[in-house]
């Protein structure tokens, strides 16, 4: 497309679409108008692309999500077609800025943090690598809350994402599927099938997304159900003549896909989530099915035509779904069904922590999913029948059963799921290594060979060459412009780190996102941020475990040190400390913590004491958009959870791709940073998870540090008298008593080996040029994390499928 016809169809959408002219055209118009005329060629490709994955026999990866954190379309799709400069040019022409119409676009935040954004770095890797695939998930009307601070607590605010029409999506109502819920099971006239009878139903209309490829022609499908109630269902009650409850009912129906719930750890057992699982999960096997059988495809072939990942423990009610719909629809014999079953279904799991399983009540089944329970029974049964003939361990059979006796009876879906999955993966090393030893211990013995590690990964078009031109400019010259599609071409900044001139380049580079960050914070929040400065950066979901409180200690602890008299100002390398981070609405700890930080920043960014050595910012509603300009921005990455507790995490790779270094546990990926990066180019602290283990099983003593360790006191004791509280030593009472008293996540144990490395930091962050050499080792040698070398993976190890162009 060239920039007149791009000028012309944009003209076009104004006045024939949005019916305004050129100089009445508000944002949104000329919004709409560019997405429109930026479908156009993606359309085109999606149509081919769609019928040529018809046509042929290769094998379909089909993602099952019940999160998809996509982050801004407008600005992946200018680049996808390669359209930047032809849009803007069409746009400078009619005098208007492209970037201010880009940014009026609300990203849709269908996810919570990390396993959200990591299926949508898949889809965009499969795309990219020419993979027929198919993402499927839930159109929520309000994704992830927005986040506000009013006196310095989190408050929630619904996100209205969908208020001005969502160019981006095509809605097919017309092409709604049913999904049943709840109702009766019994047999039919011969005896042999059982029949379930739901309930009440819904319909799910297909929403459809693009999920164009870089420098390809395939343009792959994400299709996210919304809700919507059946006609029928409605008239029954329109014809007894009770309106009321006729759109009561309506409103029920349509609340399924109403609102994504925020929690992305102790799940609460809730009845809407539940629905929310199914109502996806039966509505895309439905059209998965449909469209392989329509073309002539068998059950018996389906395991060479499509293989299905799980993400998490979500999905996982497709696994007696996908046996309901064989035995009891399509009058296929159970062991065949199941043999089937376990050919196409796969399972990721993204956890450690215990209480982050999902358990399901019996109770509930019986209510919503009668026919479900009876096939989660028969799995069992056929499962133990198994189990027993190779041991009479009753304490082992118990715990591999997926029914959970005590305290409630409960379905425990990480059973079901590895049960029912042909692989089961952890997303790093670590985290797939101690699968094997806790969580799936037993399983693992029983079927060793279902286990296996695919580390996460990172699409770097997003996280380079999106967020951050400069770095992708600097990159251009340096190994060549293939780097975007092979991340491994990245080894060839290693002999450019010792070249001075280029350390200059990109030193500057680090220096101009310093300044783009503080110029859209200053604007956005109000905050003004020092630039030269060590930019020292945390941003991710606010938990116990990932030990925002740690860091919070770290800069307490320099405050107090220096109105003690034991530290002066002057010999603190000025440093900006970023917090980004929501907490669950009712996750009271992360809101203290939260609270706290804020209360925390309020005095330090203004104590004359420091001289305006340490400066704290915590903009609200840490998003994609944002995490787009704060990574690029940072010196200092902080990935310090408990070693054994963070999974993975992504945002670490995004940070070591940037350039940043990281300062950091042995936790999860951080693990292969270390390894890949050189000790010397990373500030290693912490217990190691042995360590955790051992130190918790001679038992935990957390005051006992506060006692012996001075600095720590300070922090902790100037907390407690009410400093950052105007003397209301109440305010963070419960934060003081949880360090001193449970600690659950060793924030104490680790806080002197943190300070050692934090000095570290400064040390050589004094030498800039030898910081800058480590930032360049950084992002040369990461290029093992880009999401395509995760999606290679899963293709190797699970899914067993290729490319296709
Ligand atoms: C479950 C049931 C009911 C309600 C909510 C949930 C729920 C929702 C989201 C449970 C968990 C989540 C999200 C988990 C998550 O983001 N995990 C992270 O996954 C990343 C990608 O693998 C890892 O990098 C992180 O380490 C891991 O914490």
């Amino acid at each position: 497309m060239d920039v007149t016809t791009f000028r012309n169809i944009f003209l076009n959408e104004l006045t024939y679409d949005r019916g305004v002219t050129l100089e009445n055209a508000s944002m949104t118009d000329k919004y709409t108008a560019l997405v429109r005329t930026l479908k156009r060629p993606l359309i085109e490709r999606w149509q081919h692309t769609s019928a040529r994955h018809a046509e042929t026999q290769t094998k379909t990866v089909v993602y099952l999500s019940a999160e998809y954190l996509l982050g801004p379309q407008t600005e992946n799709a200018l680049l996808a077609t390669q359209l930047t400069r032809t849009a803007k040019a069409a746009l400078d022409s009619l005098n208007i800025n492209i970037d201010e119409v880009i940014a009026t676009e609300i990203e849709p935040g269908l996810g919570n943090g990390g396993l959200g954004r990591l299926a949508a770095c898949f889809i965009d890797s499969l795309a990219t690598l020419d993979i027929s695939a198919i993402g499927y998930g839930i159109r929520y009307n309000y994704g992830i809350f927005r986040q506000i601070f009013v006196d310095g607590e989190q408050n929630e605010q619904p996100d209205t994402w969908t208020t001005h029409g969502i160019p981006w999506e095509t809605q097919h109502s017309d092409r709604a599927l049913h999904v049943g819920f709840g109702g009766t099971v019994h047999n039919d006239p011969s005896g042999t099938q059982r029949i379930w009878e739901p309930e009440w139903q819904v319909q799910a209309v297909p929403c459809d997304y693009l999920v164009p490829g870089y420098d390809t022609t395939t343009v792959n499908t994400l299709r996210l159900w919304s809700a919507r109630a059946t006609d029928e269902f409605n008239l029954r009650i329109f014809n007894s003549g009770d309106f009321e409850n006729a759109v009561k009912a309506r409103t029920a129906a349509e609340n399924i896909s109403n609102v994504l719930y925020p929690e992305d750890s102790t799940p609460q057992g809730k009845e809407l989530r539940l629905q929310q699982q199914y109502f996806f999960v039966a509505a895309s096997l439905q059209d998965l099915l449909n469209s392989h059988l329509t073309r002539g495809i068998t059950y018996q072939e389906l395991p060479q035509h499509v293989t299905i990942q799980l993400n998490d423990t979500h999905p996982v009610i497709a696994i007696p779904e996908f046996m309901r719909l064989l035995v009891d629809e399509h009058a296929l014999s159970w062991n065949e069904a199941w043999e089937l079953t376990q050919q196409i279904f796969n399972y990721t799991c993204h956890t450690l922590l215990p209480e982050a399983l999902e358990l399901w009540p019996v109770e509930l089944f019986e209510r919503l999913l009668p026919r479900h329970l009876e096939i989660i029974y028969g799995i069992n049964e056929q499962f133990l029948n198994e189990l027993r003939q190779t041991t009479n361990n009753d304490e082992l059979v118990r715990s591999m059963s997926i029914i959970q006796e005590h305290p409630v009876r409960a379905i425990r879906m990480a059973n079901l799921a590895t049960i029912g999955a042909n692989r089961i993966n952890g997303v790093a090393e670590l985290h797939s290594q101690l699968l094997k030893d806790s969580v799936l211990k037993d399983f693992s013995s029983y079927w060793p060979h279902k286990f296996t590690n695919v580390t996460n990964g990172i699409t770097p078009r997003r996280f380079i060459k999106l967020a951050n031109p400069a770095l992708a400019d600097l990159l251009d010259d340096a190994v060549g412009s293939g780097w975007v599609k092979d991340l491994t071409l990245l080894t060839g900044l290693e002999e450019l780190a010792e070249d001075p001139e280029f350390r200059t380049q990109f030193a500057a580079v680090k220096a101009h996102n310093k300044e783009r960050i503080a110029h859209i914070l200053k604007h956005r929040d109000g905050i003004l941020l020092p630039e030269n400065a060590m930019y020292d950066v945390m941003v991710k979901r606010l938990h116990e475990y990932k030990r925002q409180s740690l860091k919070l200690l770290h800069v307490v602890s320099l405050y107090a040190q220096v109105l003690a008299g034991k530290l002066d100002a002057e010999d603190i390398e000025p440093r900006v400390i970023m917090f980004g981070a929501k907490a669950a609405p009712g996750y009271r700890m992360a809101k203290n913590t939260i609270a706290l930080i804020n209360a925390v920043a309020a005095k330090v960014n203004t104590a004359p004491e420091l001289k305006g050595r340490l400066t704290i910012a915590f903009p609200a509603n840490y998003n994609v958009t944002l995490a787009e300009k704060l990574i690029p921005a940072a010196d200092l990455s902080e990935q310090i959870s408990l070693a054994g507790k963070e999974a993975s995490g992504t945002g670490n790779m995004k940070f070591a791709l940037n350039g940043a270094l990281t300062i950091g546990t042995l936790d999860g990926a951080n693990v292969e940073i270390h390894q890949l990066v050189g000790d010397e180019n990373f500030f290693l602290f912490g217990m190691t998870e042995p360590e955790v283990h051992n130190r918790l099983q001679s038992g935990y003593h957390p005051s006992s540090y506060y006692e012996s360790q001075e600095n720590l006191k300070l922090a902790i004791d100037l907390i407690a008298a009410g400093t950052f509280s105007n003397g209301d030593r109440s305010t963070f009472e419960p934060v003081i008593s949880d360090w001193l008293e449970s600690d659950r996540f060793m924030a104490l144990a680790d806080f002197e080996s943190y300070m050692s490395a934090q000095q570290a930091v400064e040390n050589r962050y004094r030498d800039a040029d030898a910081w800058t050499k480590s930032a360049i080792l950084n992002v040369a040698r990461c290029g093992f994390f880009s999401s395509d070398r995760s999606i290679n993976d899963y293709l190797d190890r699970i899914w067993h499928a290729s490319a296709q162009l």
